[in-house]
């Protein structure tokens, strides 16, 4: 047999979020969290976000997929995969209902002690982020989310105790799930769902991102810090929503601003691998005079709270055209690629942006990657005789990992794994519908939560479990 391109021990699996998956919102004591008050949305319509639990309204992750009581029989078909690796978080308000408690809820480190022993009966590795889009409500209402510096301190106390409980279980952890997501500012839902915090009229937006997204970054730092003390043995990366953004033309000025446009997105990972902010931030800041709270102390954290690997999630390349102003905005400046496909939901299909993400990281931060992200998210039928012929989706992650080998053999990328997302269907984090499906096992459910929740196999499944067996060999 010839020596296949990726490691032996190369982690192939799948990726989830508690809050998109689990239901039980409210069940052994889980406190409330963000994710609890975004409703139902579309495409078209985004997500409300509502101050209270509205009747009337349907809130899509109370139910989920029910994972909370179905994850053996999940874990059990990701096993007939061959899964080496499952990624998941844990959510926070589980342990910690409220966010600021001394003590964590001790059903709630119950539930996890037993699901990773459930994934380790198998042989299956948890990859673990701490905070996946679904912090403790009362975190929001009574701190204004990530806006607080309070919020560092309860962050610390969780992570120091999930590493504490868990080190001996989970030897792979990430701090904040796309933690850069929040650079496109204008958009409610994605700073309410990475920091929690709401805007309001009048609110320098961008100022306020730039204040939550460092306290986080503090807070990532030191739980780097915690977690090393706590055992040295694992893995603490930070994990970035990658999408390379390309000029619209060789126009001097395109190209430039897509330059821009990516540091000003990713400016995170310098400051997680780097353990400092970049320059043209810090000359940034002075610009605009801004009063940030950012101490010497914090400077000192980043420095030493410097992450193991870089995780990231790889959906769609984006391109960028310049205008009159040299600050991205997602919303104004992106142009329609007329190289590439797009999926339903209007995401570019674009298989070589991930060897152009794995290549710039590498030459960027020559750091371990993971691609604990990458799928296609769908409209499955499921037939009569309960089939789902999925062959869109085997063709879009089929030609994402033909890229993701290359960049492995001919740029030498240290690459740990693949965990596309959603190996299950469950519901989707930008508009809260079960209808968009990342799968290779069907949830019988629709996106009021009606269905008999049966699970079914996708050709994909089938498909997937060759593909790692033959350690991503045979792709057929
Ligand atoms: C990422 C999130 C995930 C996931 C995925 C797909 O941004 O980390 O939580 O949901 O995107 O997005 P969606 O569910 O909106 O299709």
């Amino acid at each position: 047999m010839t020596k296949s391109t990726l490691k032996d021990n190369f982690l192939w699996g799948g990726a989830v979020a508690a809050h998109q998956l689990e239901g039980g919102y409210n069940e052994d004591g889980k406190g409330l969290s963000i994710a609890d008050f975004m409703t139902l949305g579309s495409h078209e319509h985004p997500r409300k976000l509502t101050e209270t639990i509205e009747e009337g309204e349907y809130y899509p992750n109370h139910k989920a997929i029910d994972f909370y009581h179905h994850y053996k029989e999940d874990i059990a078909l990701m096993a007939q995969m061959g899964f080496k690796a499952f990624r998941t978080s844990i959510a926070w308000s589980r342990i910690f209902p409220n966010g600021d408690e001394n003590k964590p809820n001790e059903a709630g480190l119950a539930f996890y002690d037993k699901m990773f022993d459930e994934c380790l009966k198998y042989g299956i590795k948890p990859v673990v982020t701490l905070s996946h889009f679904e912090m403790p409500y009362n975190l929001v209402t009574n701190y204004g989310g990530w806006s607080n510096r309070k919020l560092i301190d309860f962050f610390a106390r969780f992570a120091h105790v999930c590493f504490e409980r868990y080190h001996n279980k989970v030897k792979y952890w990430m701090t904040f799930n796309e933690i850069n997501n929040q650079t496109n500012y204008e958009s409610d839902i994605s700073v309410y769902e990475n920091s929690g915090v709401k805007f309001k009229p009048g609110d320098n937006k961008q100022k306020m991102m730039y204040q939550a997204a460092h306290y986080e970054l503090v807070a990532s730092a030191q739980a780097v810090q915690i977690g090393h003390a706590i055992d040295p043995s694992m893995q603490i990366g930070c994990m970035l929503a990658f999408c390379p953004i390309y000029p619209a033309s060789s126009r001097p000025e395109d190209v430039l601003f897509a330059k821009k446009a990516m540091d000003a997105r990713l400016y995170f990972g310098d400051v997680h691998v780097n353990g400092a902010y970049p320059n043209w931030l810090k000359a940034y800041f002075e610009n605009k005079k801004w009063d940030l709270d950012i101490s010497d102390n914090d400077l000192e954290i980043l420095k030493h709270g410097t992450v193991d690997y870089v995780a990231f999630s790889y959906y769609m390349s984006f391109t960028a055209k310049y205008t009159d102003h040299w600050d991205y905005r997602e919303f104004s400046d992106l142009v329609k690629n007329p190289y590439v496909k797009a999926n339903d939901w209007g995401w570019a299909i674009d298989p070589v942006g991930l060897r152009y993400a794995l290549d710039w990281m590498t030459t960027r931060w020559h750091k371990p990657l993971f691609i604990v992200e990458n799928g296609l998210g769908a409209y499955d039928k499921l037939t009569d005789d309960k089939k789902v012929h999925d062959d869109y989706r085997i063709e879009y992650l089929r030609s994402h990992i033909v890229e993701m080998k290359k960049a492995v053999h001919d740029d030498g990328v240290d690459l740990m794994g693949y965990l596309p997302w959603g190996c299950i269907d469950l519901v989707s984090a930008s508009t809260g519908e079960m209808k968009k499906r990342y799968g290779f096992i069907y949830v019988d459910e629709d996106d009021y939560g009606q269905g008999s929740m049966k699970r079914y196999k996708k050709d994909s499944f089938n498909w997937y479990k060759k593909v790692i067996a033959s350690n991503g060999e045979n792709l057929e």
